[in-house]
């Protein structure tokens, strides 16, 4: 039971993700039998599409319940209403949507679990009126000239030049988090920006995280990795979770800071994690995190890992933008740690 209602967190978000692919079907139905324009805009492939974010609605929506978090339900909201305005649909089919879901959740839901349903949803479709422009964190004038030539980059596919570019700003004094933090994190994060807002493709996308990548990798064996002396690490994504640049720096970074790690990438099963867990018995174990959506698999994965080793549990550190997003999701998920940003996880664990 949650302090505040008498409904069981855990239990609604279970029963939410269970009905997720039948009500996401029916809501698509409705929506069409509502607009058959839209039959005739968008086709047999509008009726997919359509299936696709009610599934994204209902699965960011268990995530911040698990948070109990609404305000990363607006966040999710004010994302999908600006991402769809992008490319040519309106803020009011987003808000249409929420509405559906609400009236078809009532049905299925306790009057308890509606009542807290409903407060999500009405966040929600508050903040789709509220989209913003999604550069407000990345307007140009912060943006560092490494960074910015990085971006250029990546974006026009030029593998060597964007290793060079970080070679040369290593050469010339810059640490590595400062690489990772200044340039390739931010200019990722603008990078998903233009995407959102449909000024690149899906393909330039992945050629760029492509890329990226190589360079994380390129520059992991200059690091000079001292003796391990800190204590053992584990660093993971939650299965789901297919964001895994940002766990990779930790990793590394942490590597760099003389701790032995065992990085397992994401979107791996939960038995696997248990496992590796219990025979590397770390001292802390790292879970990242990107998408609200992902948070129920995080809960699930902390709950078992605390049921299996009790005592032994190692120290949990959180990190990633789904809990910046969800600042109570500690307290109701917990006991661990959320660190956000790397140069304060490199400071303080
Ligand atoms: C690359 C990318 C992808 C790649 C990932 C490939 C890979 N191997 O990692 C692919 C193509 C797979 C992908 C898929 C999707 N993506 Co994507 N993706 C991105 C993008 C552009 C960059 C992510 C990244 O690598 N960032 C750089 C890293 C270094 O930053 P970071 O993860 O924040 O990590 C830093 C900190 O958070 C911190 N940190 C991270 N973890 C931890 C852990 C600990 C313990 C600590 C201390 C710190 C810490 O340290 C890191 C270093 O600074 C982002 C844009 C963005 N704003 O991030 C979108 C983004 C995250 N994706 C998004 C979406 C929607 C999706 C998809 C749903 C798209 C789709 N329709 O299929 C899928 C979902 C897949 C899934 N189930 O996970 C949205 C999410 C929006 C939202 N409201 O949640 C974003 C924000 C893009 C956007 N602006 O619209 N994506």
């Amino acid at each position: 039971m949650t302090r505040e209602s008498n409904y069981n967190r855990f239990e609604l978000v279970q029963k939410l993700l269970r009905v997720k692919q039948s009500a996401a079907e029916a809501m698509t139905e409705e929506f069409f039998r509502i607009h058959p324009e839209w039959v005739a805009r968008f086709g047999a492939r509008g009726r997919q599409f359509c299936t696709a974010d009610a599934c994204y609605h209902i699965e960011f929506l268990a995530g911040a319940l698990q948070a109990g978090s609404p305000e990363a339900f607006g966040d999710y909201a004010r994302w999908t209403a600006r991402m769809l305005g992008a490319r040519g649909i309106d803020a009011h089919s987003v808000e249409e949507n929420l509405d559906q879901l609400g009236k078809h959740m009532a049905g299925l839901l306790l009057p308890s679990e509606q009542e807290e349903v409903m407060k999500f949803l009405s966040v929600g479709r508050q903040e789709c009126g509220a989209q913003g422009s999604g550069l407000e964190e990345t307007g140009e004038e912060g943006l560092s000239l490494t960074m910015r030539a990085f971006l250029g980059a990546v974006l026009g596919g030029q593998r060597q030049a964007a290793l060079t570019i970080v070679e040369e700003a290593l050469r010339n004094g810059a640490r590595h988090v400062d690489i990772y933090v200044d340039v390739i994190t931010e200019a990722l994060h603008r990078m998903g920006s233009l995407w959102e807002q449909n000024k690149i493709s899906v393909a330039e996308e992945h050629m760029a995280t492509a890329i990226a990548q190589y360079v994380v990798a390129m520059i992991y064996p200059r690091m000079i990795p001292p003796t391990p002396m800190r204590g053992k690490m584990v660093v993971t994504g939650v299965c789901g979770e297919l964001h895994q640049i940002g766990s990779n720096m930790v990793a590394d970074a942490m590597e760099a800071a003389g701790w032995d790690v065992r990085f397992l990438g994401s979107n791996l099963p939960e038995r696997s994690v248990l496992e590796t867990v219990e025979e590397f018995s770390p001292d802390t174990l790292c879970i990242s995190t990107t998408l609200v959506s992902n948070l129920p698999a995080a809960a699930e994965l902390i709950r078992s890992i605390r049921g299996r080793l009790g005592e032994r549990t190692p120290r949990i550190i959180l990190g990633g933008a789904a809990y910046g997003l969800s600042p109570r999701f500690v307290e109701e998920n917990g006991p661990a740690e959320t660190i956000l940003d790397l140069r304060q996880a490199l400071a303080t664990i």
